[in-house]
């Protein structure tokens, strides 16, 4: 489904909040969460061989919008904005997390949804309780750590999903491990059906 040239067939479709404003419907999206500051838009970047189609920042809450991004025809990378992030008015991060829970509820496009975790954070109470929500939903999910490249390799080894049987992987955007691995996963999601 995804085919070779889709990195160059990228581009972003839409930031916005409302259903009514979604895309429409059809095709398949594979949904990016978790904390903010974790890393999503830098991943999607990755994934997307683009240095700044997602807006990237060191300070967290930068995505405030479900940012729908066209990969290729029928195919949608949709960055969420992040959870956890004391710094933004409530009522914005509960407006967020009505639509962002309403997208990942409802959205029949979806076909999987990624979950970042900062791997020098680890697994946190939000991270916990958004997995067993998805897991519960029936909504297909798929965890991993991002930022690998800043703990070394005895952390690696302590890292809590280590221990769970949650499949996961490990990611760095600087040094690219596990990007082809997470690629080669959605391209199986995709073709499952
Ligand atoms: N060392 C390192 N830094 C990273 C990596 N990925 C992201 N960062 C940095 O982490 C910060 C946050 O990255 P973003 O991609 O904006 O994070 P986000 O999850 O989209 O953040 P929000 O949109 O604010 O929720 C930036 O300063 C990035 O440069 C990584 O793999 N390694
Ligand atoms: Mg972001």
């Amino acid at each position: 489904m995804l085919n070779k040239r889709y990195a160059s067939d990228c581009r972003f479709l839409r930031g916005v909040l409302h259903p009514k404003d979604w895309p429409d419907v059809s095709g398949k999206e594979i949904a990016f969460w978790g904390r903010s500051n974790v890393g999503k838009s830098s991943l999607l970047n990755a994934l997307m061989k683009r240095k700044n189609l997602a807006k990237v920042s060191k300070t967290p809450g930068r995505t405030q919008s479900i940012n729908f991004y066209q990969v290729q025809e029928g195919v949608r990378y949709v960055d969420l904005p992040g959870y956890g992030y004391a710094c933004v008015p409530e009522v914005l991060q509960n407006m967020w997390h009505k639509n962002v829970l309403e997208y990942v509820l409802t959205r029949t496009s979806l076909s999987l949804v990624v979950i970042l975790v900062d791997s020098r954070r680890d697994v946190g109470p939000q991270d916990i309780e958004v997995m067993n929500f998805l897991t519960k939903s029936l909504i297909p999910l798929q965890c991993l750590y991002t930022k690998i490249d800043c703990i070394s390799s005895a952390q690696r080894r302590l890292l809590k999903l280590n221990a769970g049987e949650i499949h996961h992987l490990k990611t760095s955007t600087t040094t690219g491990e596990g990007v082809f691995e997470l690629r080669t996963h959605i391209l199986n999601t995709l073709q499952k059906g």
